[in-house]
């Protein structure tokens, strides 16, 4: 379903102008102020704290709790943002589940989603998202150029996920926001915290770095810390127990 026409394409964007209208008037106007990069620069912790039910990784997560409950947890223990992912075949997820998050919290919410397509970025914006994920080792550097200046002109901000210095390399550019080291391998999901730590220095300073996948302790966040980075993504650690808000208190300061 990679391919979509001219005709679905202009469907979406009237959709999309009707959904965006259909928003409520304070969560247009908070858009711009609504800016994980700015939290996360002025946060101690930077969680941004992520809805998963399953992955390719780990299959069941959590198929108990409602995203209400969830999303609400996370905001009360304090996190910068939630990354609510949307993709139905491999997370169980959906744009109901972001909706649902808009519905129900303040703080700035990612749609989590492989994105190839400006069509995703105004569902994204019609359901209430505030930043999206552009993932480097899907995209070439005119697509991540072309998809992200389309999300700024929609004021989403943009969080582009790299793997290694020639994905980073391609990314760069002034349309970015924050720039993300995913720690585990999409192909061969082995995670290890020394991606981040070995790129960090190759991201300029100009973009929030944030540190993606397989944190589960203070003292890796205070490490990354020390690496520079100022946002830490993390889903599995805190979906895996009853009270996810509960564990990403732990985190918070
Ligand atoms: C969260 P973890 O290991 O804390 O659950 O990871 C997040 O980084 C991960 O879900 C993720 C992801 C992605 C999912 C990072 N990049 C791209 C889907 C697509």
């Amino acid at each position: 379903d990679k391919i979509i026409t001219d005709k679905k394409r202009e469907v979406a964007l009237k959709k999309s102008i009707i959904l965006v209208s259909q928003l409520e008037t304070s969560v247009l106007f908070n858009c711009s102020t609504n800016s994980m990069a700015k939290l996360l620069k002025n946060s101690l912790s930077g969680i941004i704290a992520e809805h998963k039910r399953r992955s390719p990784s780990r299959s069941v997560i959590n198929n108990n709790l409602s995203v209400e409950d969830v999303v609400l947890g996370y905001q009360n223990a304090g996190a910068c943002g939630i990354s609510v992912l949307t993709d139905g075949k491999y997370f169980g997820g959906s744009l109901d589940d972001l909706l649902l998050a808009k519905a129900t919290v303040n703080i700035p919410l990612l749609r989590k989603e492989f994105v190839i397509d400006e069509y995703q970025i105004l569902e994204a914006k019609a359901n209430g998202a505030d930043v999206i994920l552009l993932i480097a080792a899907v995209l070439t550097r005119e697509e991540i150029k072309k998809l992200s200046e389309f999300a700024q002109s929609l004021a989403l901000e943009v969080l582009v996920e790299v793997h290694n210095s020639e994905e980073l390399e391609k990314s760069i550019m002034p349309s970015l926001d924050m720039i993300g080291v995913n720690n585990r391998n999409l192909k061969t999901f082995e995670v290890s915290l020394n991606y981040s730590k070995e790129l960090a220095t190759q991201i300029p300073d100009d973009f929030v770095k944030v540190s993606e996948s397989g944190i589960s302790s203070v003292e890796a966040v205070k490490e990354l810390q020390q690496y520079g980075y100022q946002g830490f993504l993390m889903g599995e650690h805190f979906m895996k127990t009853e009270n996810p808000g509960k564990e990403a208190r732990e985190f918070i300061r």
